[in-house]
């Protein structure tokens, strides 16, 4: 069966069918495309099943995910077909045992095509994309039977999806006039209907809002703490969002770093109790170039504990974080009391925090609920808290920044649970207002040209996003 075969027996069955009907939108339609109708038809569903699958043949991908409930029977039946793992998103969260949104076998960092029967507002295309990749699954594919032509598809390219349909409802109209199976008046309502009923993009685009983003000049506006204001200075006077994490192991490379990457990051992120020869002239030096190049000194050392070794941990010799690091970062696993304790050492007008609210790696435990309760936490703290080093979430409050590490344009992953991100996709589609690149500068045979590279990339992919001024 070909495609005009396959419409004008989409039609014989009673999957498009003209009258007054209300869309998930809220919206009066003269037409109705009803696939759930195919399950009752196998040999259909199978055909339907290798349209769509004749649209990925050129792709590699580790799973396929049906937007429920009307597109499960396609994802199935694909992944029967063509042997292929499938993985499914739950409509309502299960009350017992693991409360999982998404059900299946997977790993943080998969790619995954997803499948709906008919693209129209897209929103329910959304719904199960933040789901998937809230679990860490890559998502570039989404397939469907129909697109409506109503912006749904317009917007989800826009999110940066490549959207595939096996037709668009004016083909699927076209076909059906040729074929006799509707008259002229209800081709031309029908087309008169989609062409003056577009969606309203901004309605759709409210709903994502862990994915908004801002300019720096309101984030500069809206932050509270003298050291996050500094950082939206220097972001917009270097035009870097770039933070390199010098992950090295000497003083000496340290420094050689920090000189080479200089000119092109607004921050540098240190591990000094990984430095084998610490000692506190080094961060004289490191002063000295933080000035030279203008960039702030990020001290990641992973507050943890309970409050009172928190503040011990914060001020304690030989390190003496407090004395000199302008941003430091901080768990919230023992809750708040751990960002309360940081306050109570009265250190933190030069110094302010960032809280580790989503970890990168494979199996981190930080799932949406501890994410969650972390960035509220991080909210309530707003006067000493600079951002949260997230993955996929971005506070409501335009002066809470979002720092994302596991950055990289060549690898997907270190073999040691690290995940990686493109820089594009983190600024374009996650919000990200920071990134933290370490390998990718570090680990290169040129770091002052690789630092560039990030630079660049990362400004283009902020300049590119839509920021709510
Ligand atoms: O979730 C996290 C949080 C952090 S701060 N994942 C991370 O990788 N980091 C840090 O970012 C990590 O400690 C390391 O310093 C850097 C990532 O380095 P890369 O070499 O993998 O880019």
């Amino acid at each position: 069966m070909n495609k005009k075969e396959l419409a004008l027996k989409l039609f014989d069955l009673g999957v498009l069918q003209f009258g007054e009907f209300t869309l998930k939108s809220g919206l009066q339609s003269p037409f109705y495309l009803d696939f759930r109708r195919i399950v009752a038809y196998p040999d259909i569903l199978k055909n339907i099943s290798e349209q769509l699958w004749n649209l990925v043949t050129d792709l590699e991908f580790d799973h396929l995910c049906g937007v429920p409930y009307a597109a499960l029977s396609l994802s199935s039946t694909m992944a029967v077909l063509h042997s292929k793992s499938m993985i499914v998103k739950r409509k309502e969260q299960k009350k017992h045992g693991t409360k999982k949104m998404v059900e299946g076998i997977y790993q943080k960092g998969d790619t995954c095509v997803v499948i709906d029967d008919v693209i129209s507002s897209g929103i329910s295309m959304i719904e199960t994309l933040e789901a998937l990749e809230g679990e860490g699954l890559k998502i570039k594919h989404v397939l469907s039977i129909v697109d409506r032509m109503q912006g749904g598809a317009v917007m989800l390219n826009d999110y940066g999806y490549e959207v595939r349909t096996v037709y668009t409802i004016r083909e699927v109209l076209e076909y059906l006039k040729e074929g006799g199976k509707v008259n002229q008046k209800q081709y031309t309502d029908t087309l008169v209907f989609i062409e003056t009923n577009r969606i309203d993009f901004e309605q759709v685009r409210a709903r994502r809002k862990q994915r908004t983003s801002y300019s720096y000049k309101k984030i500069g506006k809206e932050a509270k703490h003298p050291v996050a204001k500094r950082l939206t200075e220097i972001v917009l006077k270097k035009k870097t969002n770039l933070c390199c994490s010098a992950d090295v192991k000497t003083s000496a490379e340290l420094l050689a770093l920090a000189d080479a990457v200089g000119p092109n990051i607004c921050m540098i992120k240190t591990h000094t109790d990984n430095l084998s020869d610490f000692t506190p002239e080094i961060i004289e030096e490191l002063k000295k170039l933080a000035e030279k190049h203008n960039f702030l000194i990020f001290e990641d050392r992973k507050f943890a504990d309970i409050g009172h070794i928190v503040m011990q941990q914060f001020t304690a010799a030989p390190l003496c974080i407090a004395d000199w690091a302008d941003v430091v970062t901080v768990h919230v696993v023992a809750g708040s009391s751990s960002i309360e304790a940081l306050k109570a050492t009265g250190k933190l007008d030069t110094t302010a925090l960032i809280v580790v609210a989503e970890m990168s790696t494979q199996d981190t435990l930080t799932d949406q609920k501890y994410t969650e309760k972390a960035m509220t936490i991080a909210e309530q703290h707003s006067d000493i808290v600079l951002g949260t080093v997230s993955q996929n979430y971005r506070s409501d409050n335009p002066g809470i920044m979002m720092l994302t590490p596991g950055i990289n344009t060549d690898r997907k992953k270190d073999g040691l649970g690290q995940t990686y991100n493109h820089p594009d996709e983190a600024f374009a589609k996650r919000g990200v207002d920071i990134m933290i690149v370490g390998r990718g500068i570090y680990s290169s045979d040129n770091p002052r040209l690789q630092s560039e590279i990030y630079k660049k990339i990362g400004w283009e992919s902020y300049l590119k996003r839509d920021n709510d001024a």
